[in-house]
């Protein structure tokens, strides 16, 4: 997948993209299926709200290989390296299933600044791509971005008990000057795309609607972790070039 001028210029503009209609409903429900089942079973990279309804689960491409194959899809990495301008490693690799009626927010905050301090990337030439499981509504959860925020570069935001939520008065003042907030809604297998400096959330999801949503981090690989101080299932340390391949989610399954 390659992104059109056009496309580019919206994330040059805005900070985030969505591509519509990018993986198949057959190959959405192998994903799904897939990231069901690794949410029944206890490790340490799989991580709970409060009352035990799943919220994370971190590098499971490095145990699932469907989802490892999903790393290297050419329709997740070519964008990226279009917009970075550079081969890239995995950075990090997530679901999160932002469960029906017990899925917690995510406070607004920056991607950027928690790599940088937290995990030592230098320059925010890290990028998240992510796959919609669901359907995805500003109802059930979908996340919010600053248009333009990315602009700002990087905001400080103290590390309080392991996270980097932007300070309120910092989210007050952007998104003012923005003077707009916009759920990146979308179908199941759409692609979403943000810079690492975009401010961004998400809300609780009351609904009856799971919100599954996965991300892959890439990083180019000039820009690799100097000292990270996070566990290495959520910072990775190799900073092999990914290896891009076609079509590869399905063939994996198959
Ligand atoms: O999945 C979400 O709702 C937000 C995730 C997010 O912003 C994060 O993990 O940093």
């Amino acid at each position: 997948m390659k992104l059109t001028a056009a496309q580019l210029q919206e994330f040059n503009d805005n900070g985030f993209l969505v591509v519509r209609d990018i993986f198949t409903a057959e190959e959405v429900d192998a994903l799904r299926a897939e990231s069901v089942a690794i949410f029944e079973h206890e490790r340490s990279e799989v991580w709970r709200e409060k009352n035990g309804a799943p919220r994370t689960a971190f590098g499971c491409h490095e145990y699932n290989e469907l989802f490892r194959s999903l790393t290297r899809d050419s329709r997740l990495v070519i964008p990226v390296e279009q917009i970075i301008g550079e081969k890239l490693y995995i950075h990090q690799f997530k679901v999160n299933p932002k469960v029906a009626f017990d899925g917690d927010p995510f406070p607004w905050h920056q991607d950027f600044v928690t790599w940088h301090y937290d995990d030592g990337m230098p320059e925010p030439r890290g990028m998240n791509i992510a796959i919609m499981l669901d359907d995805v509504t500003p109802n059930n959860g979908a996340l919010m971005f600053v248009p333009g925020s990315h602009g700002e570069g990087m905001i400080e935001a103290p590390d309080v008990n392991g996270r980097r939520w932007m300070e309120r008065r910092d989210v007050a003042r952007l998104i003012k000057k923005s003077s707009d907030i916009v759920a990146a809604s979308g179908k199941a297998g759409d692609v979403l795309m943000f810079h690492g400096n975009t401010v961004h959330g998400s809300a609780g999801n009351i609904t009856p609607l799971p919100r599954r949503i996965l991300y892959v981090t890439y990083n180019a690989v000039s820009n690799y972790l100097r000292e990270p101080k996070r566990a290495s299932f959520i910072a990775h340390r190799t900073f092999e070039p990914v290896d891009t391949v076609v079509g590869q989610v399905l063939h994996a399954v198959s």
